[in-house]
């Protein structure tokens, strides 16, 4: 709560990734993240995770230290839990999903790709990998609770921010204006339909009646 400054400074530098929002994704799967910036990954529902690879071996964790989320497996909307990564230069991280297939699949990504190692070369490697193995734990990031997902308190409480101070220029005037007699229109027609329910109503009614008036007459 003291460092709510710098928070508002460093906010503008977090990526954030949708894991699992349209199928077996990372949304986006590349990434240009400067020194000191952030990734944030969003889980949705499904179980997914996401962990680090090296690029040559996709679908396993590069080293025993590698980062990884652990799974998350939210039932029908964003989990209120969020994997934070920092990134500390600018050397490429392939990363991966380490639920059963889901890195076979192409659920893959990377931050910061650079020379003649392509993600397209990384996903096609990764269809080919044999097997699927995570870190043992959760580790290499932080995992933290998904500011998206509360009822919005965010606002105010920073003393002296003057970036806070956004102008959202609105938009939304005129346009409106003398709309509201065009409105008071429709009940000549309500009682049309009135007028034709009633009609049938009494064709119904005709028809009972003509039918009881056969079973009399039988
Ligand atoms: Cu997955």
């Amino acid at each position: 709560m003291t460092s709510s400054s710098t928070a508002a400074l460093v906010s503008s530098n977090i990526h954030k990734v949708d894991v699992g929002e349209d199928g077996l994704t990372f949304d986006p799967d590349t990434l240009h993240v400067s020194p000191g910036g952030k990734v944030e990954f969003h889980f949705y529902p499904g179980n997914h995770s996401v962990a680090q690879a090296a690029f040559d071996n996709p679908c396993h964790p590069m080293s025993t230290s590698s980062f990884f989320s652990g799974f998350h497996a939210p039932t029908h909307d964003e989990s209120s839990t969020v994997f934070t990564l920092t990134v500390n230069d600018t050397d490429p991280i392939w990363f991966y999903c380490g639920q059963v297939g889901h890195c076979q699949a192409g659920m893959v990504g990377v931050i910061n790709p650079s020379g003649a190692n392509t993600l397209d070369s990384f996903k096609n490697a990764a269809s080919n990998a044999d097997g699927i193995t995570v870190p043992s734990a959760v580790q290499g990031g932080v995992l933290g609770k998904n500011d998206e997902t509360e009822s919005s308190t965010s606002s105010g409480a920073s003393t002296g921010t003057a970036s806070s101070t956004e102008t959202e220029s609105s938009t939304s005037s005129g346009a409106s204006t003398g709309t509201a007699s065009s409105t008071e229109s429709p009940s000549p027609s309500a009682a049309n339909a009135g007028a034709k329910s009633h009609s049938v109503i009494d064709m119904s009614c005709v028809l009972v009646l003509s039918f009881l008036m056969g079973l009399l007459l039988m």
